[in-house]
């Protein structure tokens, strides 16, 4: 029986190659470009495994699509809505993920707020023994108030994870989670009027963009403290240099920016900011795991079984 053609366009996790090579006929080209598939390949290509965008243009040429499986939970380089009008479903890799992103989400907290990548230079560059003891931080996690943008699968497992820290725990979503004992805000603006620390973690979307903008940075305060693990766009980066520049807020993690792997040179030059290269999912464990699931998908579809995790938007799409 001959196998399904997966493509796989652009750079992915080694680990996905390698699966993908085990279950499918593999065609791989540098990105989602269709300039680079002849007439015969764009027929045969069935499934896509994907890290990268895909334009619109580029799902509506490949005639015989069935399936596009994204690794990573976030899949705003896809336009699944515009997927599931060609029937073409669209798979991301959800919970597998949600640990490791909230365990980080801890650590670039506790690093903004209690500099310990600075300490650790600082003992590294011989300073400690040159100068003395590292200053004693101003910013702590103590009698803190946090306030979680998004409290799906991952700000869950971060607020689950806050409770053993002993803060007062605060969310903001559209709509109010049942069996929730954290505070409920129905606005973005109550909640970071009520909370000094804000961790965002809600998907890339057009209602989310730039929505943490100049004035919930005002509100948050100059004791404020605005930690990003979800989507760089969220953030409205103007406005957030000028309050770490103007301390508007006391400090920032980020981990996601608007444009990576190159982000606006002002964030390195701030000294309020502890910056991460997008790294919350990714160590050898997690990453496998998401790759696992991302081939998992197509292997289910084409053995005529449901997708393992389809998105929302095409969670309709029957198996052919
Ligand atoms: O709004 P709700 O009730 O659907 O709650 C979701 C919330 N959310 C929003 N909250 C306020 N305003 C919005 N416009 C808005 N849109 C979505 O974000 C839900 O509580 C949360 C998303 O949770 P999950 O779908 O379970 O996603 P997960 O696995 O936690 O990942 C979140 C994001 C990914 O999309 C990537 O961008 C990143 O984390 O890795």
């Amino acid at each position: 029986m001959t196998k399904p053609v997966v493509l796989i366009p652009g750079a992915i996790y080694e680990h996905v190659v390698k699966r993908v090579e085990m279950d499918f006929e593999l065609m791989r080209i540098d990105g989602a470009d269709l300039n680079l598939l002849d007439d015969a390949q764009k027929a045969k290509i069935k499934g896509i495994a994907s890290a990268i965008h895909l334009p619109n243009e580029f799902i509506q040429g490949l005639p015989s699509l069935e399936i596009i499986a994204h690794f990573g939970v976030g899949y705003d380089v896809i336009d699944a809505k515009f997927a599931g009008e060609q029937n073409v479903m669209v798979c991301n890799t959800p919970d597998v993920l949600s640990e490791e992103v909230a365990d980080t989400t801890i650590g670039l907290l506790l690093n903004t707020l209690r500099e310990l990548p600075k300490a650790e230079a600082y003992l590294r560059q011989g300073d400690w023994v040159e100068k003395g003891n590292y200053r004693l931080t101003p910013l702590t996690l103590r009698k803190r108030v946090v306030g979680i943008y998004g409290l799906g699968r991952i700000g869950l497992e971060i607020a689950k994870r806050l409770e053993g820290f002993g803060v007062d725990i605060h969310y903001h979503t559209r709509s109010e989670k049942p069996g929730v004992s954290y505070k409920y805000h129905p606005t973005l603006l109550e909640m970071v009027t009520a909370v000094d620390t804000l961790i965002s973690i809600v998907p890339g979307t057009a209602a989310t963009t730039k929505s943490v903008n100049a004035d919930i940075l005002k509100a948050l305060g100059a004791n404020g403290v605005f930690i990003n693990v979800g989507r760089g766009s969220v953030a409205d980066e103007d406005a957030l240099i000028s309050a770490l520049e103007n301390n508007t807020i006391a400090a920032a993690g980020l981990d996601v920016f608007e444009n990576e792997p190159d982000p606006r040179k002002d964030f390195l030059s701030l000294d309020n900011a502890s910056l991460l290269p997008h790294v919350a999912s990714a160590s050898v464990h997690t990453r496998n795991a998401m790759g696992d699931l991302q081939v998992d998908n197509l292997v289910n579809w084409f053995e005529g079984k449901s997708p393992i995790s389809p998105v929302p938007e095409t969670a309709h799409i029957k198996v052919k």
